[in-house]
């Protein structure tokens, strides 16, 4: 196995914490390369549960794990979240864990205006993680970000604050809130450098070094291509590039590296958060598929709207960022349906659509056009091979390998590792 990069083909929540840690194990090296802590990846290993949303999940088995610089990184959620591993008795060292000096961070301040913005919204909420991801972003790209390696400059960081501060003291008094109480700020970061500098690195050497070592690279995205700020359904997306792409400029490897594209794409389709959902249900059929499949977010313990599964969508994630091969999770989810319906096209004023169109308006008044295939009474829960699944299950998921314009090389029937087919 050469490099690989697994991302979201959907909206996120596809079950990438089960395929990345199940390939995190074969890696030498696995890194996430953009988003923050509004990612949330479960994984199940020996029986444990654990919950991660900024560590890479190489982390859990003793990987060495890097957070590259596209990441945005909340340092107050990282200690929380290695002290919490840590409890769950996986050691967290500079050795395992590397940050990228140049990742900016996300404050406060951050946090403080998603919540703002979104509480101010009304009806054109994004519905956000509230996570500052972003403000974090904007100020990265606005040029006034305060970055992991300025923590090691604690005494040139005014004029730093000054630039960053001027910016958000105004956005603050449209919301009537008190200019940023600077030498708070300024303490609390002085506080908080003790623990991220230690795990601070010029990450892209450690990677050229690994590369020219031949070492695996696993890319873990987080999110998913629907999510995308420039290919996603703007503006209801996040504030990253979540496309295969993104990985050589988030981590510093260039477009190269990136190997074997997998997209982990769930045999239904889910979304949190605000935006259109062309085929999301309404009725008991969604109901169903949101109890069976628990669809609550991880980091945030919202529900998640459920519906059929959307090749247009899913067709569209694969050639916009270069998907090798799919991973299909959550078939047994579809378990003990009469019929079963994929969504093949869309229909606006009575044209035909074979992708989404741009415009959020659009978006949200296509009707889908659906193909109904039988579905299965079997059971396909734990099912380890392709003999073990009906023949219905295999004939939707071939239709949906036709539809996508993409194969499937894996299909994951729960949770657990191994519950995983190997197709071909
Ligand atoms: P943000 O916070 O600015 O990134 O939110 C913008 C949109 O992106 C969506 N988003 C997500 N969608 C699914 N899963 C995400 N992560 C958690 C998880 C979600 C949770 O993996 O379980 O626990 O609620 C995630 N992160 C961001 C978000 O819903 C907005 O639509
Ligand atoms: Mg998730």
């Amino acid at each position: 196995m050469g490099n690989v990069t697994v991302i979201g083909g959907q909206w996120g929540d596809e079950g990438k914490g089960k395929i990345v840690d199940w390939l995190a194990s074969r890696a030498d090296v696995v890194v996430r390369f953009q988003g923050g802590h509004n990612a949330g990846h479960t994984l199940v290993v020996g029986g444990e549960t654990y919950k991660l949303s900024l560590l890479p999940s190489g982390i859990v088995r003793g990987t060495p794990s890097i957070i590259g610089n596209g990441v945005v990184l909340d340092p107050w959620a990282l200690k929380d979240e290695v002290e919490r591993i840590r409890a769950q008795g996986v050691a967290v060292t500079p050795e395992v864990l590397r940050v990228a000096e140049t990742c900016p961070l996300i404050l406060p301040i951050h946090r403080d205006l998603d919540a703002l913005r979104e509480d101010a919204s009304g009806a054109s909420k994004i519905g956000t993680t509230r996570r500052g991801i972003g403000p974090a972003y904007e100020d990265k790209v606005g040029r006034r970000a305060i970055r992991v390696c300025d923590l090691a400059h604690l005494n040139e960081l005014d004029p730093l604050l000054d630039r960053l501060c001027a910016h958000h003291d105004a956005l603050r008094a449209g919301f009537g809130q008190p200019a940023v109480d600077r030498a708070a700020l300024k303490a609390q970061l002085a506080e908080i450098a003790e623990f991220v500098l230690p795990f601070a690195r010029a990450v892209w050497l450690d990677l050229e070094e690994a590369r020219s070592r031949g070492r695996r690279i696993l890319f873990e995205g987080a999110q998913g291509v629907l999510l995308d700020v420039d290919h996603g359904t703007y503006p209801f997306v996040t504030s990253s590039n979540t496309v295969a792409g993104t990985t050589g400029s988030g981590s510093g490897t260039g477009p190269g590296a990136a190997g074997f594209v997998l997209g982990i794409v769930k045999a239904y389709t889910t979304r949190v958060g605000a935006g259109p959902f062309p085929t999301e249900l309404f009725d008991e059929v969604g109901e169903r598929i949101g109890e069976r499949g628990r669809e609550f977010g991880t980091v945030t313990g919202r529900r998640r709207r459920c519906g059929w599964f959307d090749s247009v969508l899913v067709r569209q994630a694969v050639a916009v960022s270069g998907i090798t091969g799919v991973a299909l999770t959550k078939l047994d989810v579809l378990d003990g349906l009469d019929t079963i319906r994929i969504c093949t096209g869309y229909r606006i004023d009575g044209r035909d659509f074979a992708y989404l169109p741009p415009h959020a308006a659009d978006q949200a008044r296509v009707e889908p056009i659906y193909e109904e295939i039988a579905g299965w009474s079997e059971s396909t829960a734990g099912a380890r091979s392709w003999a073990e699944l009906p023949a219905q299950a295999i004939k939707y998921i071939r239709r949906v390998e036709e539809l996508i314009h993409c194969p499937v090389a894996l299909v994951s029937t729960s949770p657990e590792r191994d519950d995983t087919i190997l197709v071909r």
